[in-house]
């Protein structure tokens, strides 16, 4: 029986924004996601269009504080007040990590404060203990799609350099607070993902930028980012000196769409959208390729003078990833089937089944990405996102019967093994999007369910937040039991 190391780091994961709730208690202030509307999947009808939104749409959002249709995420399943009972679940199926965000608003209502909340920062040490108390190591990711607001309305998001120094006291603050309490760090959720929508990663909002190139002001933001998560590594390093600090990214997985070199070229360099990040995050410089980029494109980025010091001195400690699916490229997509992904349009590949929403399955992609990473920088890496979002039913006594969920998990996990036992792929555990059902992303709806645990409230945020295990709930407590997918 082929067993998972010892010590192998299982759990969930979940990020304050859409799983929270509180939007308005302890003191938390308005982020970016407590105005962002429903963007579908299908609406990213374009390769290269992001996902946008307006000042208008931040007006409207403002506007409507008690609006609980629109803004669901809000109120997310409610963990705010569910954190005992959450946390207790996952303590049943034996959780060794829980991955959680720390809502930066909660803490720094308005992200440029003097001093933090003390309301929130005593809210996760509450969160913390109860998780210490049954053995379950936080994972923390410290920005997941939670810029405050003010700093879009009064700054310009991460476009302005004055963030980095409101970030970088964010992660002090909380460092400080959580030394003894949590070891595993995340900077950025999916850094590459700014690229892809603007707003809830980079807090920019692209009509405020008129007259301006909008791609070098993505690129310009992100590279505040890359010089604050390397700040956040060193303070964090500093403040918790066993501490292990992460990048994340999106792992989309390309392939060539045929053998012709020309496609194998195209799938090359799509990869790089990945690629670009980690490779900047773990090599602490700009790839060539990235500089030729911004050199072909006119996209000048300005730096200060310690910058490129900072980002070499400080690379990440490990690579954490989300894995949902692949895509494939080819050098003419004319007449190519399409289908939707996370936040790309992604080239249909005839030898996959998708999900409810398109998104297609590929459990194979989860070890030759594991793979790629693994040769390509030889640091441990961690799969904190990978699950199926699909349509559950409640049954009338309350169960929820997802084999098909055990099923795509069951194939990921093998692939997992065979990566660590064949390829030998440092691999140091593994949180599954997302152990409860929370508010998804792109739909901004509930009924895209990951959960191993059902949550009762529908589109619009009314049910009873009871919590139900599902039949994966059980599956997946003897995975942890067995560490293995063999039982
Ligand atoms: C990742 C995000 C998550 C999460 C997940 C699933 O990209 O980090 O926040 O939501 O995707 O996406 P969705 O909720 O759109 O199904």
């Amino acid at each position: 029986m082929k067993k998972f190391p010892e010590g192998f780091l299982w759990g969930g994961a979940t990020a304050a924004n859409q799983f929270e709730g509180g939007w308005n208690l302890g003191g938390k202030g308005w982020s970016v996601s407590d105005v962002a509307r429903a963007h579908f999947d299908a609406d990213v009808k374009d390769y290269n269009k992001h996902v946008s939104i307006t000042t208008k749409d931040i007006e409207e959002g403002l506007a409507h504080p008690e609006d609980e249709v629109n803004y669901p995420k809000r109120h997310g399943s409610d963990f705010y007040h569910h954190y005992k009972e959450d946390i207790a679940l996952m303590a049943e199926m034996g959780f060794k990590t829980y991955r959680m965000s720390i809502a930066w608003s909660r803490i720094f209502p308005n992200g440029d404060d003097l001093e933090p909340n003390e309301e929130g920062l005593k809210f996760y040490d509450d969160v913390f203990d109860e998780l210490l108390k049954y053995g379950i190591e936080p994972l923390v990711t410290m920005s997941h799609y939670e810029p405050p607001l003010n700093l879009v309305l009064n700054y310009d998001g991460w476009y302005s350099r004055e963030v980095i120094g409101f970030f970088t006291r964010f992660v002090e603050t909380i460092c400080t607070r959580y030394k003894n309490k949590v070891k595993y760090w995340l900077t950025f959720n999916e850094v590459d993902s700014m690229i892809r929508h603007p707003y809830t990663t980079g807090g920019l909002v692209e009509d405020r930028f008129e007259g301006k190139n909008f791609e070098e002001v993505i690129f310009q933001a992100m590279h505040h980012q890359f010089v604050a998560s390397a700040l956040a590594t060193k303070i964090c390093h500093e403040i918790v000196p066993d501490s292990k600090v992460g990048c994340m990214l999106t792992k989309l997985t390309y392939y060539p769409y045929t053998c012709k070199p020309e496609d194998v070229l195209a799938a090359q360099q799509k990869m790089r959208s990945t690629y670009a990040y980690s490779d900047t995050q773990v090599f602490g410089e700009y790839p060539a390729y990235l500089l030729s980029y911004f050199k072909n494109n006119n996209i000048n980025i300005v730096k200060e003078a310690d910058d490129d010091r900072i980002m070499k001195e400080y690379p990440v400690d490990f690579i954490s990833f989300s894995y949902y699916m692949s895509s494939c490229e080819a050098a003419d997509k004319t007449g190519l089937d399409v289908t939707p992904g996370n936040t790309i349009l992604a080239v249909k590949n005839p030898y996959l089944e998708t999900s409810q929403w398109g998104w297609q399955i590929d459990p194979l992609g989860l070890r030759i990405s594991l793979v790629e990473l693994y040769d390509r920088y030889r640091k441990p890496l961690f799969i904190v996102e990978n699950g199926l979002g699909a349509r559950d039913v409640l049954t009338e006594d309350k169960k929820v019967h997802d084999q098909y969920r055990i099923e795509y998990l069951k194939k990921h996990f093998e692939c997992m093994l065979d990566a660590i036992v064949e390829d030998g792929v440092e691999l140091m555990g593994y949180t599954s999007w997302a152990c409860i059902d929370l508010i998804s992303e792109s739909t901004k709806q509930i009924s895209k369910r990951y959960g191993y645990i059902y949550v009762d409230i529908d589109d619009y945020g009314n049910g009873t937040y009871n919590r139900y295990r599902k039949d994966s709930f059980y599956w997946y407590k003897k995975v942890i039991e067995n560490n293995s997918v063999d039982f």
